[in-house]
């Protein structure tokens, strides 16, 4: 039997290529909380578990998701089956309430770990992969609408995005409506534009904000009230055109059920991390699936690493309506991964290598670690 033998954690922090402006931080940096497991034959997973803005997005840090992982979920797995994914996920979700960015973290890694061993792809253990590349989109949000649109136009132009997520939710409904009005003239038919209000507007604001949005032209709405107000989503729902977008209220596949059964959206937005790992989220999907509603593969600004998870995931996803927005790499001022993704024509390739697909690199692993920054070789 091969068996977990270590289960190391790190965070790094790394800057992002300009502020990220949303509803409830900015984000200057990104703080990846990445996680290695060695096994008894001398193979390794690699895995990553990523929250945003501290604590203001959900109520997991880079500080719990190492801390769970270190204190609670490494000490139970060391010398389990490391070939029994159901086995390590089962044996978390006993020990640990909630916290599912971190269990998504170690849960990634021994996929990775698997797939190294059997020498597949990640996909492949989900079916196989009925796709080599997928639509991506890109967020603008430098809280300013020229510059978002001098950002729009050059990825347009550059043949990497013409999908386009608006960050609003920060200023009054009016001054956001109007943003999203500006832009979308700007870009015309040449971009579709989408919203994510993070959870900021009340019922009252958010009537304001769909039937405004919905005349501009903006195509969907994410999140516009807060989480917990699953019945305010259900009237937003059916009382607009504009398709609205479940995120934060999703948190695995008991929540995916409720949406459903509630009509409280018209599409999930399917993270890994926020479903609890790649199997949860496959569930959320199944259920999605089952529902009617629309799919969408969402992020919560992973690099390369937890990207690359997600994108092995979503491969094996026949129909995602709305794409893909698993673009964190290129928020990132720097990779850490050896080998980038790709994207280009739209898209974002999917990596065909065992288990998730990618390698670290250390150097830069080292340098961006958290207490013990080490200088990078020439
Ligand atoms: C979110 O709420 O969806 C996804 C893209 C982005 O820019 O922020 C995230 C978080
Ligand atoms: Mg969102």
């Amino acid at each position: 039997m091969t068996t977990i033998d270590k289960i190391e954690t790190v965070i790094v922090d790394v800057p992002t290529i300009r502020g990220h402006v949303l509803s409830m931080a900015t984000m200057k940096t990104q703080s990846a909380v990445l996680v290695r497991v060695r096994f008894s034959d001398g193979s390794e997973g690699i895995g990553e578990g990523t929250t945003i803005g501290g604590l203001s997005y959900c109520p997991e840090s880079p500080e719990s998701i190492q801390s769970v992982i270190d204190t609670y979920i490494a000490p139970a797995l060391i010398g389990s089956d490391g070939d029994s994914v159901n086995g390590a996920i089962h044996l978390m979700d006993k020990l640990v309430q909630g916290n599912r960015i971190a269990k998504a973290a170690v849960e990634i890694a021994l996929w990775d770990g698997l797939g190294k061993r059997l020498n597949v792809p990640v996909s492949q253990l989900f079916g196989g992969a009925v796709h080599s590349r997928l639509p991506v989109a890109w967020t603008l949000a430098s809280g300013n609408s020229e510059t978002d649109i001098t950002e729009a136009q050059q990825v347009i132009e550059s043949k990497r995005h013409n999908i386009f997520k608006l960050k609003i939710g920060k200023r009054p409904v009016r001054e956001d409506v109007a943003h999203v009005a500006k832009i979308k003239q700007a870009l015309g038919d040449a971009a579709s534009i989408r919203v994510d209000v993070n959870q900021a507007w009340s019922l009252a604001e958010a009537r304001w904000g769909l039937k405004g949005l919905q005349e501009v032209g903006c195509e969907l709405v994410e999140q516009p009230v807060p989480a917990r107000y699953r019945g305010a989503m259900a009237e937003l729902t059916s009382g607009y055109e504009i398709a609205v977008m479940a995120d934060e209220t999703l948190n695995g596949p008991e929540d995916a059920l409720a949406v459903a059964a509630g009509k409280s959206a018209d599409v999930f937005a399917v993270k890994v991390a926020q479903s609890g790992g790649l199997r949860r989220a496959s569930e959320v999907i199944a259920i999605g699936q089952a529902a009617g509603l629309g799919l969408y593969a969402g992020t919560m600004l992973e690099t390369g690493l937890g990207t690359a998870a997600a994108l092995q995931l979503f491969s094996t996803v026949e129909k995602l309506d709305w794409g893909t927005e698993l673009f964190g790499p290129l928020l990132l001022n720097d990779e850490i991964l050896s080998d980038s993704l790709r994207y280009r024509d739209f898209c974002v390739e999917i990596p065909s290598g065992p288990g998730i697909g990618v390698a670290l690199d250390q150097d830069k692993v080292d340098f961006y670690r958290r207490g013990g920054k080490k200088s990078l070789k020439a």
